[in-house]
């Protein structure tokens, strides 16, 4: 008989981001960020990215949910979620406003200071992203994002002040969030690598400064705090061949590569030859120096953290492919799935299938730190939220990573929820499209109350984590 347990040492937890939670956009000499000059929009309309502020346009996350002013109140919801873990993001921003700055600034290293002390009062261990789309907007436009290799040296230096200062207080890190968004260009460009546009070979010469800056923070990490775990995060965005024919299994096989790329580089050290063929075809030359190659080598990730919403197919018949189709990547529907309301297809075996796929391909630890559904709340007369088709999202979700664990073998560390606490939307900057067990009066256009209330789904994932998984009911 298998025996159907998470492990002891599961890390349950639930996950958010600076710039869609914290607002306080202006406050402790925080500097203006790439998200602060997002507008709103929605899944059919792209964000606009405003040069600087602009006078009569909203920006979601100058306000965001207030967790500047009420990390406290939200903090010890979490605690009463029983949450072993709290997966958050440090706005570069606030710890060096410009980016190129020598010295940082005192007073975000004191505001972190106070959320980490704060988590570890009730024993939440924080797992911290070190920049979740959110550079500093002056080095877009001094140099152009991460297509300026200056921005790594800068990167190290607020990896630098941050290790030490929290080395005491945080053991889990990653580098940059869901790395491989910067290969879909557009917005993507924007959130992972500070570029209004760049081609190809602008992308890839970013994508080596960013997995050269990751593997610098995971050398440098090791030297200030040996016990550090430091992992990279991706964008799980698995995809199936759309049919058995030879050739759509061989899109698939290609199209994995924009996320395997950077997975590739990040656990095992060194380029794929897919992407070095890639290059000599294409003629795409990327600059790198003597030592970078040593530097990738010596810098691996300890694990690997991944979000996971849905899942896609490929096709080489690209006329199958829905003319206007909204979303960054373009593929026909899968029969087989439902999706949510914001068109993303539910699957829950897919994690399973995902889990064994990076573990076979890299035989490190994996985390599941983004998962969950977006969808619209309502608030009954009497205050209440009953989102059942939250919890049966995650209820399936969670079941398939125990098969993961249980029957494959796979080697997970834990799973933290997106958005436990409702949050501005990355993708679309909207409110309304909701992930959290706990629900914030705030809308779309910057209205509401901003007050916390508990969802039918605090009182089961609270359940679910007392349980350790054991007891997935409704
Ligand atoms: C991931 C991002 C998160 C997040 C999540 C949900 O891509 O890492 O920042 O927001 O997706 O997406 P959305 O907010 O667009 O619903």
């Amino acid at each position: 008989m298998t025996n159907m347990e998470f492990p002891t040492t599961f890390l349950w937890g639930g996950a958010t981001a600076a710039n869609q939670i914290e607002g306080g956009y202006q406050e402790g000499s925080k500097g203006l960020s790439i998200s602060d000059v997002m507008t709103n929009g929605s899944h059919l309309v792209e964000r606009e990215i405003t040069d600087g502020i602009i006078e009569g346009k909203y920006y979601p996350s100058h306000t965001a949910i207030d967790f500047y002013h009420r990390y406290k109140e939200d903090i010890k919801l979490f605690a009463e979620l029983g949450f072993k873990c709290y997966r958050m993001s440090i706005a570069w921003t606030r710890i060096f406003p410009n980016g190129d700055e020598s010295e940082p600034n005192e007073a975000g290293l004191k505001f972190y200071d106070d959320v980490f002390d704060e988590l570890l009062k009730y024993g939440i261990e924080p797992v911290v992203t070190l920049s979740h789309y959110e550079m500093p907007y002056y080095l877009t436009q001094k140099y152009a994002g991460w297509s300026d290799r200056k921005v790594v040296g800068f990167f190290e230096n607020y990896c630098e002040a941050v290790f030490t200062r929290y080395k005491d207080k945080v053991k889990y890190w990653m580098t940059f969030n869901e790395i491989n968004g910067l290969s879909v260009a557009g917005p993507a460009a924007w959130a992972g690598g500070g570029m209004l546009s760049a081609d190809t070979k602008m992308i890839y010469q970013a994508a080596h400064h960013l997995l050269l800056a990751s593997a610098k923070a995971v050398k440098l990490g090791k030297t200030i705090n040996p016990d550090f775990q430091i992992g990279m995060m991706a964008g799980m965005l698995n995809r199936y061949p759309f049919s058995c024919n030879p050739d759509d299994v061989l899109a698939c096989i290609e199209d994995m590569r924009e996320v395997y790329f950077f997975c590739d580089v990040m656990c095992r050290g060194y380029y794929p030859a897919f992407v070095l063929k890639q290059f000599e075809r294409e003629g795409i030359k990327i600059e790198m120096e003597a030592g970078d190659a040593a530097i990738l080598k010596e810098g691996t990730v300890a694990y690997i953290g991944f979000s996971y919403y849905m899942t896609f197919t490929s096709t080489a018949d690209k006329s199958l492919i829905p003319k206007d189709m909204p979303g960054f990547i373009k593929a026909p529907k899968n029969p087989y799935l439902e999706e949510s309301d914001w068109g993303w297809q539910i699957d829950p075996a897919g994690l399973r299938i995902v889990l064994n796929i990076l573990y076979d391909r890299y035989q490190i630890p994996l985390f599941v730190v983004e998962n969950g559904l977006g969808a619209i709340d309502k608030v009954e007369e009497n205050g209440e939220i009953i989102d059942d088709y939250r919890i049966n999202y995650l209820a399936a979700h969670i079941q398939e990573m125990n098969k993961a664990i249980n029957i494959d073998g796979v080697d997970l560390m834990g799973y933290t929820p997106w958005g436990c606490i409702d949050l501005v939307s990355a993708s679309t900057g909207e409110m309304k499209k909701r992930y959290g067990f706990i629900y914030v009066d705030r809308d779309d256009i910057g209205g509401g109350t901003l007050e916390r209330s508990r969802k039918k789904s605090f009182y089961w994932y609270k359940k679910v984590i007392e349980s350790n998984g054991a007891n997935l009911e409704n």
